[in-house]
């Protein structure tokens, strides 16, 4: 016996091998204990669909998607940066807002003075946003603390989303993102804080499932970012990277080497690290609510990422500086339009390709055995979900099978 059945639905399973978006017309799918128990076309249902589950929809021909996943954001942060909008609107640079002590230390000290539960309150309002478009999944990385204690307290916020609300919640420890204060001048000395000191505590207290670096101009070298990555394959931690945005450190090829579950930003990425991408899997996520937001021009290599069979994720990056993006659906048409991915492609990078970059095996997909998380959209066709500019939420949204209803209040406070 099924927990429950929905009938009458197109089903975007994105499977490969079934055609565009693995679409299923006329489809049933039936879940139980959380997981998909039967998907198919409905004519190939074993039995009348009422004697087969407890509960039985029907959902007038709706889309099905899998829930979507946004595998890079730095949601959980202090304050906001508004007025360096306006700065950057009157010509200053990004990087020469970094330089003066704005940019990302301007939110290490908004999010230094928030505490736990200031934290924790903003971060819900971001959360509800993209839940509310239909997110099952998503990655929250730190940051924003760059000592142990306040790094420690943005990965708990995280972790608390993830307990209070129906979604999951990956963290991902980012203490290598830029250099603070105390450490003016002596930038080895804080990689050595992070990776030899900071990344095993955090790691012991169960607060990491993966390890992130700047690894730029404005941030760290990739000699310093080795010496992050080593630390964490010493504790079996995997590892990805903010790489190759505005130059070509080899980023991308650095990530690769280790293994890594994926490169993003990418846009400088270069043919060898492109190649080493390739050779070990690793994901390329593609953040364009950066490029858009920072009004860059140089496009990511897509054409040598599709040549070599590079797998591609799409993210909202939302972050409080170079992507204030509160939007995943926005995100996909943004791929779409400014760097010039198919659809397909931009729905690829929210479900199945997402799932890979952040090492989930179980969802992005819609096939049996994987985890009953979908979205159900009042569109006719898939591909709406990248042609309208925004567009918002889907009708209906099912975590581990249980229907989401409303947004909150959380499970607790
Ligand atoms: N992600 C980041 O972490 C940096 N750029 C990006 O795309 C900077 C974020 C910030 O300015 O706060
Ligand atoms: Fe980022």
């Amino acid at each position: 016996m099924w927990d429950s059945l929905w009938l009458d639905a197109r089903i975007a399973t994105m499977v490969e091998g079934l055609g565009p978006y693995g679409l299923i017309d006329d489809a049933a799918l039936a879940t139980r204990e959380g997981h998909i128990a039967w998907l198919g076309p409905a004519r190939d249902l074993p039995g009348s669909p009422e004697r087969r589950a407890r509960e039985v929809h029907r959902l007038s021909n709706h889309c099905i998607t899998p829930g979507l996943i946004d595998c890079h954001t730095h949601l959980v942060h202090g304050g906001n940066r508004a007025r360096e909008f306006e700065m950057r609107l009157q010509g200053a640079s990004y990087q020469e807002l970094a330089r003066a002590g704005g940019g990302i230390l301007s939110t290490v000290r908004a999010t230094r003075e928030a505490d736990e539960t200031e934290l924790y309150r903003d971060a819900v309002a971001r959360l509800r946003a993209l839940m509310a478009e239909g997110v099952t999944t998503l990655e929250v990385k730190s940051g924003y603390g760059l000592d142990r204690e306040n790094e420690m307290k943005q990965l708990r916020v995280a972790r608390r989303l993830g307990s209070d609300f129906r979604v999951t919640v990956t963290t991902t420890f980012l203490g290598a993102h830029a250099l603070p204060p105390e450490f003016a001048d002596d930038a080895d000395g804080y990689v050595d804080a992070v990776a030899a000191l900071w990344l095993p505590a955090l790691a012991a207290q169960g607060l990491v499932d993966a390890v992130d670096a700047f690894c730029e101009g404005i941030g760290f070298s990739a000699a310093q970012t080795r010496r992050v990555f080593e630390a964490a394959r010493e504790l079996d931690l995997p590892v990805k990277l903010h790489a190759d945005q505005l130059s070509d450190l080899g980023g991308a090829g650095l990530v690769a080497e280790f293994g890594g579950w994926s490169a993003d930003h990418v846009e400088y990425s270069s043919e060898a690290s492109i190649a080493a991408m390739a050779a070990a899997g690793t994901v390329a996520v593609l953040l364009p609510g950066a490029f858009y937001a920072l009004r860059e021009t140089r496009m990511p290599p897509i054409d040598a990422f599709r040549e070599r069979g590079v797998a591609m994720a799409v993210a909202t990056d939302l972050n409080p500086g170079t992507a204030p993006l509160l939007s995943l659906r926005l995100a996909l048409n943004f791929a779409c339009t400014l760097f010039r991915l198919t659809p397909i492609e931009a729905l690829r990078g929210v479900t199945v390709n997402a799932a890979r970059a952040l090492g989930l095996a179980d969802r992005g997909r819609l096939a049996v055995g994987q985890r009953a998380d979908f979205a159900v959209w009042p569109l006719e066709q898939p591909a709406e979900l990248a042609y309208w500019i925004g567009g918002g939420g889907p009708a209906r949204v099912f975590a581990a099978g249980q229907e989401r209803t409303g947004l909150g209040p959380p499970m607790r406070q």
